[in-house]
């Protein structure tokens, strides 16, 4: 049986400003149900009610996929947002950076709002290197295979973690790992009402921290750090931005 694969995105504003982002990678038997799931978030979504709302549909090329891994998951469960933080900062040490580049990579992050993209952010010049700071740079072409997505619903169910946040930010994440010359991530959500977020890598998995800012900000994004002793600049972006990369398997949860 031949399955036609398509990409779906949606991305949704307000007065022109950023509410919603989001993508899926489905069969073609699945395009009218993940259409209608995208844009009832953009129009549920806890930063308001989208006045605008942009949907690209686009077969994909089966030749033109990669699968990757999954980072694995851990949960860190702390009790604010400032142990969090705590934990999160020896997360990134542990990865390489050193005290003063991961306080940097904070600070960056605690002054974010709005971004469409993340912030790559470059540790031995300590540069920001997107063309649009404003933006921000775009990881796109990323989803769970079609094969493993119902085993992925009942693995993150049995943890507690099904929802679009974890399942979205894991494959996200899994890609930006496996990006030539990344070396990690630190993220937490602008949504108002989400306040875990994750560092990650590849020696670290995907490691959740349960509280990464006060209930109720609007403040949050993602920072992308980058090795350029590692791979080239161009080579990263565009294997972030145009890649069609899909996760082969459930990762394990711990
Ligand atoms: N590429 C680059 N940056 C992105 C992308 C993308 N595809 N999508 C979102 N961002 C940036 C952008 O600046 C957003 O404003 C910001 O990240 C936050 O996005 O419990 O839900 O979708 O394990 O609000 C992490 C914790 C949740 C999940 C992250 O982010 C968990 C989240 P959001
Ligand atoms: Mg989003
Ligand atoms: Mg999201
Ligand atoms: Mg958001």
């Amino acid at each position: 049986m031949k399955e036609d694969l398509y990409s779906i995105k949606m991305r949704s504003t307000r007065n022109t400003k950023h509410i919603s982002g989001a993508e899926r990678i489905i069969l073609e038997k699945d395009m009218g149900l993940s259409v209608k799931q995208l844009i009832t978030r953009a129009l549920g979504h806890s930063k308001g009610k989208s006045d605008f709302i942009n949907i690209k549909i686009q077969n994909i090329v089966k030749q033109d996929i990669e699968y990757i891994n999954p980072l694995d998951i851990r949960t860190v469960i702390t009790n604010d947002y400032f142990e969090g933080r705590e934990c999160a900062l020896k997360a990134l040490k542990k990865n390489g950076l050193s005290a003063e580049t991961s306080h940097l990579v904070f600070n960056m992050l605690k002054e974010c709002r709005t971004m469409r993209g993340a912030i790559l952010f470059e540790i031995n010049s300590r540069e920001r290197l997107e063309a649009d700071k404003k933006r921000g740079v775009r990881v796109t072409n990323i989803d769970w295979s079609f094969n493993v997505k119902q085993e992925l619903d009942k693995a993150l169910a049995r943890a507690n973690l099904n929802n679009s946040h974890v399942k979205e930010a894991v494959a996200l994440a899994s890609k930006v790992c496996s990006a030539p010359g990344i070396i990690a991530e630190l993220c937490w959500s602008d949504d108002p009402d989400y306040t875990a977020g994750y560092v990650a890598s590849k020696d670290l998995g995907y490691m959740r921290i349960t509280k990464l800012k006060p209930f109720g900000s609007n403040n949050g994004g993602r920072v992308f750090c980058f090795d350029s002793s590692k791979a080239s600049i161009e080579k990263c972006i565009e294997y972030l931005q145009e890649k069609i990369t899909l996760v082969n398997r459930v990762p394990v949860i711990n």
